[in-house]
C-alpha cells in the first residue's frame, strides 16, 4: 500500500502485525493524512530495511511509526538508520504478551530515540496520534481537527455515562 508522496511510513516486522497496525492507519485515513504501509524485518530482511529507512525522508516521510513483536529491534534499527522521527509500537506476539518487545523497543541506548507507546492496539492508535500531534506543530487545520477529536472523545464519555445512569443492578 505506497500512497504518493506519504507523510507517514508504518511499518511493521510482519504480515502477523497488520491486525495491530491498521489501527495507526485507520487514524491516519481518519484525519486525510498520507501514509504508506510495508512489511520489512530488522532480522529477516536487514537489508530492505536499511534501504527504506535510508530513503524515507530524501522521499519526503516526515515520520515512522514502527510496529514489531517478539525480540523488537526494527523500530531501533530504523531510528539508527534514519534521522526523522520514529514512534515505536511493542506487540504481543510471543508468549511473553509483548513484555518482550515493549522492553526491546523502549530501553535504547542514548543517542538513539524511539517515542515508545503501549503494546497493542492501543499503542498503534496513539502512535498515529501523536505523529498527528507533531505535523500539526506546522499544519493549522490538522491542529482544529485534532482538537474536534479530542472534544468526541469528551462528548462521547458523557454519553456513556448516561447509558450508565440506565443500567439496573
Ligand atoms: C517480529 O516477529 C514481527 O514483528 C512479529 O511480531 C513477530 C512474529 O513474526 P512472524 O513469525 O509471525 O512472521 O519480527
Amino acid at each position: 500500500m505506497i500512497n504518493d508522496a506519504p507523510l507517514v511510513g508504518i511499518l511493521m516486522g510482519s504480515d502477523s502485525d497488520w491486525e495491530v497496525m491498521k489501527e495507526a492507519g485507520k487514524v491516519l485515513k481518519e484525519f486525510n493524512v498520507s501514509f504508506e504501509m510495508l512489511v520489512t524485518s530488522a532480522h529477516r530482511t536487514p537489508e530492505r530495511t536499511h534501504a527504506y529507512a535510508s530513503s524515507a525522508q530524501s522521499r519526503g516521510v516526515r515520520i515512522l511509526i514502527v510496529g514489531a513483536g517478539a525480540a523488537a529491534h526494527l523500530a531501533g534499527v530504523v531510528a539508527a538508520t534514519s534521522n526523522l522521527p520514529v514512534i515505536g509500537v511493542p506487540l504481543a506476539a510471543t508468549e511473553l504478551q509483548g513484555m518482550d518487545a515493549l522492553l526491546a523497543t523502549v530501553q535504547m541506548p542514548g543517542g538513539i530515540p524511539v517515542a515508545t507507546m503501549a503494546i497493542g492496539k492501543a499503542g498503534a492508535k496513539n502512535g498515529a496520534l501523536f505523529a498527528l500531534r507533531i505535523l500539526a506543530l506546522q499544519d493549522a487545520n490538522l491542529q482544529e481537527k485534532l482538537v474536534q477529536y479530542k472534544a468526541r472523545m469528551a462528548e462521547e464519555v458523557l454519553l456513556k455515562n448516561e447509558r450508565l445512569q440506565q443500567r439496573e443492578i
